[in-house]
Order: C-alpha cells, then sequence, then structure tokens
C-alpha cells in the first residue's frame, strides 16, 4: 500500500506544469481520498498541485489567494518508500517555479532516516522549495541530513528572490535581445533528439533499466510494462520531463547562448549593441530545414519574425520573452559553456513490454530512426544453474535457459535488423550485483552466433566487453553513468539528431503538448502552424519528421489515418493494450464493475476466447474515445480485420483480432482433413518475423467473407489456434500452420482450384512483404503429391520454362529428388506465375460491361500526369480493358496527343477517372482535361496510389492544397480509392471502379 501512495505522490509533485488549485479530501491514508486523488490527476489533467487536509480547507483558500502554495502530507503513513519516491519526484520537479512561495508538510509520516536524506538529496536538485516540515517523524537521528536540507532551503529562498528581479534590469538587456533576435529570426537549430527503444525478454530488466537512466529509484517487483510506456527525457541531465513539457524554450535559451558566445566570440563588441534587426545580419547564415530533413519541397526559408505579417503570430510576445526567458547570470554561462557539448541530446524513450502478445506491434513502433537497448539477464548467459542456491524457488523457476535467452537475443537482433536495419544497438547486461564474471558472459555471447546477426550495427563500449553491465538495485541516481554517456554519443553520430529543426516547428510541438489533447486533426495543425507562418507543406515535412523521432504518431496510408494525429503516444500505446492483452494484464477486466454492468462481459469473454470483439466492446474499451480512428489504425496495421462470420453472442460489427491470435493455446482439429497438394512459405534464409502468420489468417478470414467467393453457398467460418488456420475459399478448404520459418499451406484433397488458392495467399503475403516486411527474404517451396520432396517454385518453374520435365531437383535441405513433372498438378490451372501478380489465360475475370451510348466512344477516360502516374495508368487500362471497359489513354492514342483531341475524348467518355499521383495538379494537359470534364459533367471518379514507400505517392493534404480553384473541393467531396494491386485484392479493386464508373450491366 505505501507504494502506491508513492505512486499518487509521484504524480502529484512530478507535474511539471503546474497551476494553483485546490484539491480537499482527507488524509492519504484513507480510501476514499486515494481515490479521488488518483482521479484528480488521472482524469481531469488539469495541475492540481495542491492539497489539504479537509480541516484546512479555509486556510488553503486564504493561501491561495496569496498565491502560496502548500502541500500538506502530514500524518499519512508515508513511511520510507513513500519520501523516497517524493524526493525523487522533488528532484525533477521544474514546474513549481511557476508558483510564488511553496511550503510542503511532512509531519508525522515515519520517514526516518532514509527518508530525511532522500529529501535532503532532493533538495540538492531542486531550487523551488523554500519550507519544508519534518516535524514529529519517527527515528530520525541524520543530523547532517537535516542541516543540509536547511542550508538548500535558504538558499532557494534567496534565489527566489533574486529570480523576482529578473527581466527588469539594465543586465539582462544582451541576453533577452539574443533571446529576441532568435526568435525573431525564426531560424533552423539542431533538434539533438533521438528516440531510445529498449527491447527485451519479458522481466529481463528493461524498465529497471530506464529507471536507472533517468536517476529514479530501484524498483524491487516485478510490475511487467503493458505494450510500452514512452518517457521523454531532458537533453543536460536525462531527468525525464512531463508529457506535456516541449522544448521550444529550452532550445531558443540554447541558441541564444550560442547567439551570444559567436558575438563575444567575433569579437566586436558593437554588434552586442547593434539594433535587434541587425542582429542576425552578424552572424553566418544557418541552412534551411525542411528539404534537409525529408524530402519534402519546402519554400526555402520559413520567414518567422517575432511581429511579422499581421496574419502572422509571433511565436512569443515580448512579456513572454521577458517571462519565460530571464534567467540568472549563472545559468546564461553555464548555457554558454555546453555549447560546444557533444553529447546535447534529449530522449523520447520506449520501454516495450517483453510479453510475446506484444510482439504483433513491432512493425508500427520499432522505426529506425532509433537506437536499440537489447537488454538481458546475466544470470540467465552465464547458465541459471549457478544461482540455484542463492534464489527463491520462484524467481529461479522464472529464469529462462541459457539457450532460450541465446535465442531471445537472436530474435530481437533479427527484428531490429528487420524493422531498422541501420539503427544502432547496444547490449545491456542486468544484475550485474549477481553476476561477478563479466568476461564469462561476454565469452557466452562472443561464442554465440547471434552477435552475428546485428550485421555490424553493434555499438561496443570502451573495454573488453561487447556490453554494458549495470546493476539496477544500486541508489546511486548515477548508477548509469557510463550507459548514459555511451547513448549520447551514440545518438549525437545519428545524422537526423544533428539535422536543424526550425523554431516554429518546436513551438507547434510545445503548443500541441500544452493542449493536452491526446491527438488532433490535420486541419487544426495545419491552422496552428499557419498562424505562425508555416505553409501546408512544411506541415507535412514537420509531421513526417516527428514520427520518424516518435514524437506523434501519423500514419499516411488513408485519408482517415492522415488527418489524424496522435500527439500523446503515450495514449495510443494505451489504447492498443487494452486489446492486445496478455493473461495477465488482461485479467483485470473480468473484476471489472462498469464492464459487468454495461453487459459486454460476454462480449469481453469471446474476445479472450475466440480472438473476436465485437465494435461495442472496443467502443467500451476505448472509452468511446477515437473509435473509428483506433479501428482503422488496428486494420491498416494488420492487427484486426473485419469478421463477417456468425457467431451466437455476435453483434452485427465484428473484428478478428489476429494480434492476438497467439495468446491461443488451442489446437484445431484437423483429424478430418485430407491434405492435397501442399507448399510451404520459407523464411529460414533469415527469419520468420512474429505476426506474419497471424496477419495471413487475417487476412485469409476477411477473404474469404465477400461475397465474389463465398458464391452462393453458406460460408465456413475459419477454425483458428495460435498455429494453425482451417480456413475456406468458397468451396475450397485449406489448412494453414506454423512452424519454426516456415509456413505451411495443406490443400484439402478435394479442393478444385488448388493454386489458385496459393497463389492468393502467396499474395496476400507480398502484400505483408511490401507494407510492412520489407526486405524480407523468402522462398516458396512445391511438395511433390508423389515423393512429397519439398523443391523451390523458381527451380521448378525454370526446369519447365526449358521444357526439362523430366530433370530431376534436390529437394531443400534434402538429398532426395523429385523430377520436374511431379509437379504439374500445380501448374494445370493456367493462372500465371504463383508468385506474381500476373494473370493466366484461365483467370476468371468479373463483371458484363455495358454497351456505350451513341454520344461514347469510351466507358473511361483516364486523366494521369505521365511522369509519377504513366505505368499505373497503364496498368489500370490494360486491366479495364481485359474486363471490357473502353478506356481513352492517351498513350494508345499516339496520334491524337493535341490537346483538342484529348478534350474530345474527356467529352465522348461515359466517366472521367483522375488518377492521383505525386504532382499531377502541376499538368497542364490533366487541368485542362477535369475542367473540361466538370463543364461536360460527367461523373467524376478519383483513384489514388496509397502506397507511402512510392515515388509517385503523395500525401492527401498535398493534393488538397495543390487541388486547382476550379475545383477547390473536389478531394473534400469525392471519396478517392485507393488503387490496389496484389493479386488477391485486385478483383474487388475493379469491381469497385468499375461499378463507381457506373459501366455494369
Ligand atoms: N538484482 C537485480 N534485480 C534486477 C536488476 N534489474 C532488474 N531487476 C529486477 O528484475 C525484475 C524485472 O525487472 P523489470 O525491469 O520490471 O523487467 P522488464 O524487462 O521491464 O519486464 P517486462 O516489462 O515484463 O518486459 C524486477 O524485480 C527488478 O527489480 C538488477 O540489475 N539486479
Ligand atoms: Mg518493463
Amino acid at each position: 500500500m505505501v507504494l502506491y501512495y508513492s505512486w499518487v505522490l509521484r504524480a502529484a509533485v512530478t507535474d511539471q506544469a503546474p497551476r494553483p488549485g485546490l484539491f480537499a479530501g482527507g488524509s492519504l491514508g484513507q480510501r476514499g481520498s486515494e481515490e479521488s486523488l488518483s482521479r484528480a490527476f488521472a482524469d481531469s489533467r488539469t495541475r492540481l498541485m495542491t492539497w489539504v487536509k479537509a480541516d484546512d480547507v479555509a486556510s488553503a483558500v486564504e493561501d491561495m489567494a496569496k498565491g502560496e502554495t502548500k502541500i500538506s502530507l502530514s500524518r499519512n503513513n508515508i513511511h520510507v518508500e513513500g519520501s523516497r519516491a517524493l524526493g525523487e519526484a522533488l528532484a525533477q520537479n521544474t514546474g513549481l517555479c511557476a508558483l510564488e512561495y511553496v511550503f510542503m508538510c511532512l509531519a508525522y509520516n515515519k520517514i526516518g532516516d532514509t527518508g530525511a536524506k532522500a529529501m535532503a538529496d532532493a533538495l540538492a536538485c531542486n531550487s523551488i522549495l523554500q519550507k519544508l516540515s519534518l516535524a514529529s517523524n519517527f527515528r530520525m537521528t541524520l543530523l547532517d541530513a537535516v542541516d543540509k536540507i536547511k542550508f538548500l532551503l535558504g538558499k532557494n529562498k534567496a534565489r527566489a528572490g533574486r529570480l523576482q528581479h529578473y527581466g527588469s534590469t539594465e543586465d539582462d538587456a544582451p541576453w533577452l535581445d539574443a533571446v529576441h533576435a532568435v526568435i525573431s529570426h525564426g531560424d533552423a537549430h539542431p533538434w539533438g533528439r533521438a528516440k531510445l527503444m529498449i527491447v527485451g525478454r519479458g522481466a529481463a530488466g528493461k524498465t529497471s533499466t530506464v529507471r536507472s537512466l533517468l536517476g529514479q529509484s530501484p524498483i524491487h517487483e516485478h510490475r511487467s510494462t503493458e505494450v510500452a510506456d514512452v518517457h521523454r527525457t531532458r537533453a543536460h541531465d536525462w531527468r525525464e520531463v512531463a508529457s506535456d513539457q516541449g522544448e521550444f524554450t529550452a532550445q531558443v535559451r540554447f541558441a541564444a547562448a550560442r547567439r551570444l558566445r559567436e558575438l563575444a566570440d567575433m569579437s566586436d563588441a558593437q554588434q552586442l549593441d547593434a539594433p535587434l534587426q541587425d542582429v542576425p545580419s552578424a552572424l553566418p547564415p544557418l541552412p534551411s530545414s525542411s528539404q534537409e530533413l525529408s524530402g519534402v519541397a519546402s519554400d526555402p526559408k520559413p520567414a518567422l519574425h517575432l511581429e511579422a505579417s499581421p496574419r502572422q503570430k509571433a511565436l512569443l510576445s515580448s512579456e513572454e520573452v521577458v517571462r519565460k526567458f530571464s534567467i540568472t547570470e549563472d545559468e546564461q554561462l553555464l548555457l554558454q559553456s555546453s555549447i560546444s557539448s557533444e553529447t546535447r541530446v534529449s530522449f523520447t524513450i520506449w520501454d516495450y513490454g517483453g510479453q510475446e502478445v506484444f510482439y504483433a506491434l513491432h512493425h508500427i513502433f520499432l522505426t529506425d530512426k532509433g537506437l536499440y537497448l537489447v537488454v538481458f539477464d546475466m544470470r540467465e548467459i552465464v547458465g541459471k544453474e549457478i544461482f540455484k542456491d542463492s534464489l527463491s524457488e520462484e524467481a529461479y523457476g522464472k529464469l529462462a535457459t541459457q539457450e532460450e535467452a541465446l535465442k531471445s537475443l537472436r530474435f530481437w537482433f533479427d527484428s531490429i535488423r528487420m524493422h531498422a536495419p541501420d539503427a544502432p544497438v547496444l547490449l545491456v547486461g542486468t544484475h550485474k550485483d549477481q553476476v561477478h564474471d563479466l568476461r564469462q558472459v561476454n565469452q557466452k555471447l562472443l561464442e554465440a552466433s547471434c552477435l552475428k546477426r546485428t550485421r555490424g550495427t553493434l555499438i561496443r563500449p570502451e573495454g573488453d566487453l561487447i556490453f554494458v553491465p549495470v546493476d539496477n538495485t544500486d541508489t546511486d541516481p548515477n548508477r548509469a553513468a557510463s550507459l548514459r554517456t555511451l547513448i549520447a554519443a551514440t545518438a549525437m553520430a545519428q545524422s537526423y539528431v544533428r539535422k536543424r529543426v526550425p523554431l516554429a516547428w518546436l513551438k507547434v510541438h510545445e503548443d500541441l503538448l500544452n493542449s493536452h489533447a491526446p491527438y488532433m486533426s490535420l486541419e487544426d495543425i495545419v491552422d496552428l502552424a499557419a498562424a505562425y507562418g508555416l505553409p501546408r507543406r512544411d506541415v507535412d515535412a514537420m509531421l513526417f519528421f516527428f514520427h520518424g523521432l516518435g514524437v506523434v504518431v501519423h500514419l499516411r496510408g488513408s485519408q482517415t489515418l492522415e488527418r489524424f494525429i496522435v500527439i500523446d503516444p503515450q495514449w495510443l500505446v494505451d489504447k492498443l493494450a487494452r486489446v492486445i492483452a496478455d493473461d495477465l494484464h488482461a485479467h483485470k477486466f473480468f473484476y471489472d464493475a462498469d464492464l459487468k454492468a454495461s453487459g459486454l462481459m460476454p462480449d469481453f469473454e469471446r474476445l479472450r476466447d475466440h480472438c473476436i470483439a465485437s465494435r461495442r466492446l472496443l467502443a467500451w474499451l476505448w472509452g468511446n474515445e477515437a473509435v473509428d480512428f483506433l479501428l482503422e489504425f488496428m486494420d491498416a496495421n494488420m492487427l484486426l480485420c473485419p469478421w463477417h462470420f456468425a457467431h451466437e453472442a455476435g453483434s452485427n460489427e465484428d473484428f478478428l483480432v489476429s494480434g492476438l491470435l497467439s495468446t491461443f493455446s488451442r489446437e484445431v482439429d484437423t483429424e478430418d482433413f485430407e491434405p492435397g497438394l501442399s507448399c510451404e512459405l520459407d523464411f529460414s534464409e533469415f527469419f520468420l518475423p512474429r505476426g506474419v502468420f497471424h496477419r495471413l489468417v487475417a487476412q485469409c478470414a476477411e477473404y474469404a467473407a465477400r461475397p465474389s467467393v463465398i458464391g452462393d453457398d453458406e460460408p465456413m467460418a475459419p477454425l483458428l489456434g495460435s498455429e494453425q488456420a482451417m480456413m475456406s475459399f468458397g468451396i475450397n478448404n485449406f489448412l494453414l500452420s506454423v512452424k519454426e520459418n516456415v509456413v505451411r499451406v495443406s490443400l484439402a484433397r478435394e479442393a478444385e482450384r488448388p493454386a489458385m488458392v496459393i497463389k492468393l495467399l502467396v499474395s496476400m503475403f507480398r502484400e505483408q512483404e511490401e507494407t510492412v516486411f520489407r526486405g524480407l527474404p523468402w522462398d516458396l517451396l512445391l511438395e511433390s503429391p508423389t515423393s512429397h520432396v519439398l523443391v523451390s517454385y523458381t527451380k521448378i518453374t525454370k526446369a519447365r520454362s526449358e521444357g526439362k520435365f523430366r530433370a530431376r531437383l534436390r529437394g531443400r535441405n534434402s538429398k532426395r529428388v523429385a523430377t520436374v513433372s511431379e509437379f504439374e498438378p500445380f501448374f494445370v490451372e493456367q493462372i500465371g506465375a504463383l508468385d506474381t501478380d500476373e494473370d493466366g489465360p484461365a483467370v476468371p475475370r468479373a463483371k458484363a460491361v455495358s454497351s456505350l451510348g451513341p454520344d461514347e466512344d469510351t466507358h473511361v477516360f483516364l486523366s494521369h500526369v505521365q511522369s509519377t502516374g504513366g505505368d499505373l495508368a497503364e496498368t489500370l487500362r490494360l486491366k479495364l480493358e481485359n474486363r471490357g471497359v473502353k478506356v481513352w489513354f492517351d498513350q494508345s492514342h499516339k496520334d491524337k496527343l493535341n490537346q483538342e483531341a484529348m478534350l474530345d475524348g474527356v467529352r465522348r467518355t461515359r466517366t472521367y477517372v483522375l488518377v492521383l499521383t505525386e504532382g499531377i495538379f502541376k499538368s497542364k494537359a490533366v487541368k485542362a482535361e477535369l475542367r473540361c470534364a466538370l463543364e461536360a459533367k460527367k461523373p467524376i471518379v478519383l483513384v489514388h496510389e496509397p502506397d507511402t514507400h512510392r515515388l509517385s505517392y503523395t500525401s492527401f493534404s498535398e493534393y488538397i492544397t495543390s487541388t486547382p480553384d476550379f475545383c477547390k473541393d473536389l478531394l473534400i467531396e469525392e471519396e478517392s480509392l485507393p488503387v490496389r494491386r496484389k493479386w488477391y485484392e485486385e478483383d474487388s479493386f475493379f469491381r469497385e471502379l468499375i461499378r463507381r464508373c457506373a459501366t455494369t450491366v
């Protein structure tokens, strides 16, 4: 319980931007106030920094009126643990400086010597607290701690007196002028920000290592992290900053200090006295930022001035400059002296939960602009047996074997290489207090083959060890000093950390954080940025950069996703954690009174038992917040998909949460299944990332329910297990299974079109490969139905194309051989190559197309820009024509390339299709065609390139910005259809396109 109190205390005191407020409640020891306290901090987002006991309310109100802040915690059973936590919180707190007078009462709390020492340590960092009562505390004997406290409080008091005068003296002029100059010039400065990702097995000590890095006190019990915890650090001392604290102010201070020093270095004292507007010209020009940062074209220099054009808001008002930037001379000098410091970098730390269920989320969060800390428990690497006698049975039982631990390291190295191939990796070994022979750990790691898998991205510390050992139980706040140094130096070597970022970006970010909104619409951010003079294009570049750094989450695959920016990544992680949870974390819901009362318990049980979630359950789990976005986010990341199979307890909108399938312990009953043709997707050249199989299952489940696939039959609901799935595409039944690095597909013996099913599955996997698992090597192996030898599909097709049907091919990892002709059953369906999107002669194609009217020459006019959309338009034309649609397309009418002929083509077509790719509206021809289509009142259909990895891709905001005035709202009014290229999706894409083009009968 004491720990619980300390949590509350920490929540209260680390709050960095307090607004004087009042919380009245009973003592913390009483259940009621415990709850109201946590509610106050969890729900309201108000900055309640003051609370008092109920009977003190009157005096507290008086204090508040005087602008005084009192934190009264007397008689609260805070004990040693609580006071330590409080000390830690106080050490971090910079927010209290908004208050003029701060008093804290800790009387009657049994904090003892340790608590007093913690308070003394805290005050060494906290320069705000001026009064602290420690009266009547149990066994307090350490007088020097009390003396130290008295001394430090006195210093703070004196300092506070000084502070009040700042901003008004003549001495401040050069400093404030420099601040003004920095802000008015609006230049870009290196932000020095990086993303630090902490990964490793469950209970390896990741969270403890993060606490060590942040200088926080050790935790002894294991509180397993759910999905991830996101922390942000301050540049110079690794202290954690509050989630609403931006870095604009710090950046301006730093830039001002640099400016002052540069001016001093020029040894031209006149410069300092020069009028404000002359100051920037005295300095070397700084390069513009946004082009450099993202490759997104932008105005060469965002013009930001303190009192600029009337529409443009100054980044800060003059009064704000004086108020925020009046700092002591000592602080100014300190800033100037730290300019050359090579390690001034702040981090967004992502502390991942190590449980397997969270691995499904890796591809979203393991991004490449980051550093990876792979944390392992050294006891497991040396072999847990050594610790059998020194550990409790329970603790010993939780340790992994050496083999498991090394396998886990290999898994993490592979996952990082998969998702962030160039990111630096640091290895951290925990439990240094228990493992003394570090060389032995080193030796084991070197012997294990897993290190090779980092492919040169492993950063080695100085000395003989290839990892950094840590003792997370040490109470010294600097226990991870050498690790911090290594991380910071590694980060500084990354070019994106040194990139220059316009101050206006940081100001926008600070405003976003200060809004306390967990997410915001793109339109609102565009407006906010516009107020500071940032054009819409720069907003794209800014959000792209922020997303890469893990500062915001902004996906761009669809219009809904693109319009939604998550400002607080922890909010998103917490929402996901409520759905993708392991048994341990899901347990609490079974006792949730609200869930019971809402009548959704059966839905919840169904989610846990069958991985099927009803929309109403998801809405409840997400507190009815941003439900459409979250659904689309999960869908886009293949964590769920619509589930169209009936279920007794089901609502009418269900989803298969494929991200949860790994928690399944059940197996599929395959007793009656008679396998026919089989093949394997083999990933053993590298590894099979978690999630490939479950995503494939989700893709199949969605596909299997399409009306065009089901036909007139009753759909068979897939039978799902964690490593198996029995499915059916129409009358073709098949079994999917996964083992080690292989996904196996077995068609039922009676399946009619086995090769088509295989082609569909390969196409689904290739979709994953393009969107999530880029560069993942794999091979398609076909199993001979007679000899059961598995042979690479590439080898078979090569031999067939050379007519070598009698050639004998060696099986994978086997001495056995099979003749090419054994594989003929895979080729009889004539549906084209199994591993491409090409059609064979026997591919069934849907839809009769209506005949043309007397005024119509074509069904469709494809309007596109050749440089970026030429290939796409050509593919669309071919596939539409294959389906009987007559298409007007300029490349196929070479003789009619003059404008009049094209416009005539528009007038004499049934539907005008605009193919949206990068730069579409820059084309004069496209604009003329579009204008003509509008004048002729043709139906307009939009299709767009959705693949963010293609050069022809651009964002919707870019399309909207560049839409010509004569059709300004076109993209807002018409919903664009994303182009689908993969074989399994192509048919439904063209059906929909043809439907929209009104060409079906
Ligand atoms: N003795 C000792 N214990 C440690 C050390 N580091 C971590 N622990 C303990 O190991 C247990 C697990 O630590 P955590 O930091 O919570 O582990 P984690 O990796 O974050 O675990 P998950 O969040 O579940 O993935 C806790 O009981 C810690 O106190 C260490 O260096 N020495
Ligand atoms: Mg953890």
